[in-house]
């Protein structure tokens, strides 16, 4: 499949699927989420493919969320892939594709991109990884899975935290509140993650699917929320708040809510 924003991998059953933007620290474009999900999709119907590993390109960043250059009012440009992104439906595709996703987060994971990494079956983590939420620094919010979802893993008060101070935690940080299954050297980390997936496939796919169906049957109202957040963020986007934060972050100059506080 031709990719512009992605890489995409199979080999020995395992499906490899890399962001590939680089000189963004791999934030995705409307065209990066459409390109993802064509990825997930083609892994979940290819019968060969037991598990999807999933990171970014380069020693820098796994990714840092939505590309704040094509945020506007209204939300983000649509001129990449022609219609207004699906972060939803790529969240949906990674929990739902009934194989296990590995995130081998390899640098920053932050804000959107931390999200991407929080909705994977499992995160391996180089040592040099930082992650991070930061909505309400530069006017967003993910108040479905990257929030509720998130609260399940680490605990209310810290998920609570994350998104309230936009603060980044260092990959041993993030394993010590149960955010990472385990952190390795940045040079070993995909053969860890390969190690682990090879792993995954001497397992029955079916009862690895059911396991993951089941997991997720207890959070699956959350998508509920997400339906009701996404089309809040909608709106929001619209907004002079969110456009201060956006604005802020691309003229690198301090951001000030002050005016928007009633
Ligand atoms: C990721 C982070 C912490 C990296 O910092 P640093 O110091 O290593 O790199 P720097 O200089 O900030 O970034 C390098 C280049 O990448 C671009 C920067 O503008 C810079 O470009 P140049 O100056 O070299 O031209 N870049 C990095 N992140 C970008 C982004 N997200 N969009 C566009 N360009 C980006 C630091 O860069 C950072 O904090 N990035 C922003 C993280 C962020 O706020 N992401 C969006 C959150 S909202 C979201 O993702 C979202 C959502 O909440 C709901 C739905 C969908 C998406």
């Amino acid at each position: 499949m031709p990719f512009q924003d992605i890489l995409y991998d199979k080999k020995d059953g395992i499906a490899t699927i890399t962001i590939n933007r680089e000189d963004v620290r791999n934030a995705f474009r409307t065209l990066t989420v459409d390109e993802l999900i064509a990825a997930f999709k083609d892994a979940w119907w290819d019968h060969s493919i037991g598990v999807v590993i999933f990171t970014g390109a380069g020693d820098k960043a796994f990714c840092a969320g939505g590309d704040q250059s094509e945020r506007g009012r209204g939300g983000y440009d649509t001129s990449s892939a022609g219609h207004e992104m699906d972060v939803e439906t790529l969240h949906n595709i990674i929990r739902n594709i009934p194989k296990p996703v590995i995130a081998a987060v390899n640098g920053f994971a932050i804000g959107g991109g931390h999200v991407l990494h929080v909705l994977c079956d499992i995160t391996l983590a180089a040592d040099t990884a930082r992650f991070g939420q930061t909505g309400p620094r530069v006017g967003s919010f993910d108040a479905g899975y990257g929030s509720a979802y998130l609260a399940r893993i680490v605990g209310e008060k810290k998920a609570r935290e994350i998104w309230y101070f936009c603060r980044q935690y260092t990959a041993d940080e993030a394993a010590q509140m149960g955010l990472v299954n385990k952190v390795v050297p940045a040079a070993t980390l995909m053969d860890e993650a390969r190690s682990w997936a090879h792993e995954l496939l001497q397992k029955s796919p079916t009862a690895l699917k059911f396991l993951k169906y089941s997991f997720n049957a207890d959070s699956a109202h959350i998508g509920g929320i997400s339906n009701m957040a996404m089309g809040a963020l909608e709106l929001y986007y619209q907004t002079d708040e969110a456009l201060e934060g956006v604005n802020a972050f691309m003229e690198r100059r301090p951001v000030d809510f002050s005016k928007f506080r009633k």
